[in-house]
């Protein structure tokens, strides 16, 4: 068996997060986990449709997310939040509603990798000024201190980083 527990995947618009995640859920799904992922895209189509990108919003994102996670995590999941994410004061609110079993997962990758793999325009986008409040052009991204995990996706490969997480994973909730 295995202990429920939230791993908080924060960085930048494509960092990684979302495929370092779906990829370690695979893994971890096949080798009988209990696992669920909460996705920035995901949350925002639904749960969190009525929320922008102010700082605010940004903040109640993360809340709601962090509760949801709870919930889950209670019930004995393990669960990969993937969320930019980007102000520590967000992460250590995070922390506090989930207790337990929080483990904070930084996906690293350069402002200028991110820029340049842009798959959905938006930092274009952000740069023409078509995009206001956009995490690493005009509004902060705030890394991580002391993370419990560091992926480097600029300078490793994305399977790497997807095989280190669920290894640190399978290790950090194996009773
Ligand atoms: C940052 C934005 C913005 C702005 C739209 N700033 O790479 P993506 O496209 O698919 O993922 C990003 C997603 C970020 O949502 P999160 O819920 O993770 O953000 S936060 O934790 O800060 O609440 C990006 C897209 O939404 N996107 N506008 N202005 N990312």
């Amino acid at each position: 068996g295995h202990r429920g527990a939230v791993f908080w995947l924060t960085g930048l618009s494509g960092a990684g997060k979302s495929t370092v995640a779906r990829g370690a859920e695979t893994q971890l799904f096949n080798q009988g986990v209990h696992v669920s992922v909460l996705d920035g895209d995901t949350l925002r189509a639904g749960l969190c449709k009525d929320l922008g990108f102010s700082e605010a919003d940004r903040t109640e994102n993360v809340r709601r997310a962090a509760e949801v996670a709870r919930i889950l995590r209670d019930s004995g999941q393990v669960v990969l939040v993937a969320l930019i994410s980007p102000l520590r004061s967000d992460r250590d609110l995070a922390r506090q509603i989930i207790g337990d079993g929080f483990e904070e997962v930084f996906v690293d990758a350069d402002l200028a990798v991110c820029e340049e793999r842009d798959p959905k325009g938006l930092y274009a986008a952000a740069r023409q000024g078509k995009i206001a409040n956009f995490t690493g052009i005009d509004a902060p991204y705030e890394a991580p201190v002391a993370p419990a995990l560091h992926l480097k996706t600029s300078v490793n490969n994305v399977d790497t980083a997807i095989e280190t997480l669920s290894e640190f994973i399978k290790q950090q909730v194996s009773l």
